[in-house]
């Protein structure tokens, strides 16, 4: 054994013990059988393979949403508040096993240690969140026009939820969703994404243990690990009430069509194309240290990741030097290592479209400052390192308008305030924005209905790691849901107006007679 495959078994033999840790029986997990489709988890770390999990088939996934349907059913008579208890009780069970499902997100998505503790951390928060939420679900109750009469809006859940979540958050996005469908009385079916099935079942495992000790109905919770070609079973059931989805903008452009066509309801979360402006009053070392987080920071693999700089012209040489320092001595290696802050692109199809991109980049007159070279990382040949790309466009031009997944950061300059807001806006996608100024008159503008159009609008500080108590999510062709905080809620519910007459009369609205 070569000490490569030393390395490959090592990362396997992690990734089962934090399996089991998490108590899913890895032996029978991974057995799996002739009859069966199996899931391969495969770790961007060194491109080894972690452990192959068996799959549903579509006529399965239709089988899941009816189960959790029927679970529905129960559990929407549940009062609010004790779901709330049980996912307290789950957020608990999570902090146990943060170290774990870190682990796990680890060795199947390749984030550093602190970005996977940082993302199991959001799973805990939505809970106490959702906990408290489960006594706040309220209506409104409006003055009626009619005497004797009162009008009140009431809030119950929709149904199943079908949750399909992307590999970049593989817990985060899916506990945002499951925490708050659950204390509204849904049940939920996961779709995750085929590459991170471990962590999946490690969290599914851990929440269905968790409900069963509080005797929820079984099929509260479904985990309905599939490839691709099952994701149109569960969008299209007639009872998956809502399909909250987060992925790229081709893959909401499939599902939100499907789901309007049976009524159902669709929380979109997709594409991003953040940018930062960088106005003359910025505090440059702030700028530039929230800049490189938010762009190198998860590989460039987050959907709020920065993709643009747009900054004034009397500062951009200065900031793009700084930029270009920092990017230069960037640790790109393998995230296990300390010290290591730029982990793998997820696989080699990824590094292909970001060579791509960066061509294009260059045909299109961009000149690349720093960065978009492999890095060789010892012990993981087959896997894709890259050093974040720094690239200055003397436009915005078609390349930089689109989502590439990946550390590439276009730096373009910008003479008025207006002038950085028309380009700022002017990509198809509405997700995250952010502005480093001092000039309070130009921050309020950037977050006035003349600024930014996007769904998240940060000053000083970048556009990723947003906190779970905001609505999170984004315009256009971001997809206009919201999950996690605020009132991201209501999505997950329907609202009933009622109108209650406590008169001993029959007064009709709007002055009709009917006699
Ligand atoms: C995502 O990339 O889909 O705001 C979610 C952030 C994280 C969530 C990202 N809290 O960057």
């Amino acid at each position: 054994m070569t000490a490569t495959d030393d390395r490959a078994t090592d990362l396997a033999m992690r990734a089962r013990r934090a399996l089991s840790n998490c108590g899913t029986d890895v032996e029978s997990t991974s057995s799996g059988s002739a009859h069966v489709p199996m899931l391969v988890s495969h770790s961007p770390i060194d491109g080894s393979i972690l452990m192959n999990v068996p799959a549903v088939t579509a006529a399965q996934v239709d089988d899941l949403v009816s189960r959790a349907h029927e679970a529905f059913l129960s559990w929407r008579q549940v009062p609010a508040p004790l779901r709330g208890q049980i996912i307290k009780a789950f957020g608990r069970r999570l902090e146990e096993h943060k170290e774990d499902l870190a682990d796990l997100v680890q060795l199947e998505v390749g984030k550093i240690r602190s970005e996977a503790l940082g993302e199991v951390q959001e799973m805990i928060d939505i809970c106490d969140f959702a906990v408290g939420l489960s006594r706040q679900l309220e209506g409104r109750t409006m003055p009626s026009e009619r005497p004797g009469h009162r009008l009140m809006e009431t809030w119950h859940p929709r149904g199943v939820v079908g949750v399909i979540s992307a590999f970049n958050f593989p817990v985060a996005v899916w506990a945002w969703n499951t925490a708050i469908a659950l204390v509204c009385g849904d049940t939920v079916v996961w779709k995750p994404s085929e590459r991170t099935p471990l962590t999946a079942l490690a969290c599914s495992t851990l929440l269905e243990a968790v409900l069963a000790e509080h005797s929820a109905p079984v099929g509260t919770h479904v985990l309905a690990l599939a490839d691709r070609d099952a994701g149109p079973a569960l969008v299209d059931h007639p009872l998956a009430a809502v399909i909250s989805a987060t992925g790229s903008e081709r893959m909401g452009a499939e599902v939100a069509p499907r789901v309007a066509a049976r009524f159902g309801h669709c929380i979109l979360e997709l594409g991003g194309n953040n940018a930062a402006i960088v106005a003359p009053s910025a505090d440059l070392d702030l700028a530039v240290r929230g800049i490189v987080f938010a762009a190198a920071g998860t590989a460039g693999q987050r959907c709020t990741s920065l993709r643009r700089v747009i900054a004034h012209s009397s500062i951009i040489d200065d900031l793009l030097r700084r930029l270009a320092d920092v990017y230069a001595r960037l640790r790109v290696g393998n995230p296990l290592d300390d010290g290591v802050l730029v982990g793998p692109l997820i696989d080699q199809g990824s590094f292909d479209r970001m060579q791509a991109a960066i061509a294009e980049a260059v045909t299109a007159g961009g000149t690349v400052i720093v960065g978009g070279e492999r890095v060789d990382v010892e012990g993981c040949p087959d896997a894709a390192y890259v050093r974040p790309a720094l690239v200055r466009m003397p436009v915005q031009a078609d390349i930089v308008r689109r989502e590439t997944f990946a550390p590439i950061l276009y730096v373009m300059a910008y003479e008025t305030l207006d002038e950085a807001v028309a380009l700022q806006n002017g990509v198809p996608q509405g997700l995250s924005s952010s502005i480093f100024t001092l000039d309070q008159r130009e921050a309020e503008v950037f977050m006035s209905s003349a600024g930014s159009d996007c769904g998240i609008v940060n000053v000083n500080i970048g556009t990723s790691g947003a906190e779970i108590g905001g609505a999170f999510g984004g315009e256009k062709t971001t997809g206009g849901g919201r999950e996690s905080g605020s009132d991201s809620w209501r999505g997950y519910m329907r609202r009933a107006t009622n109108t209650i007459n406590y008169s001993h009369d029959l007064p009709l609205a709007q002055g009709v007679s009917f006699e």
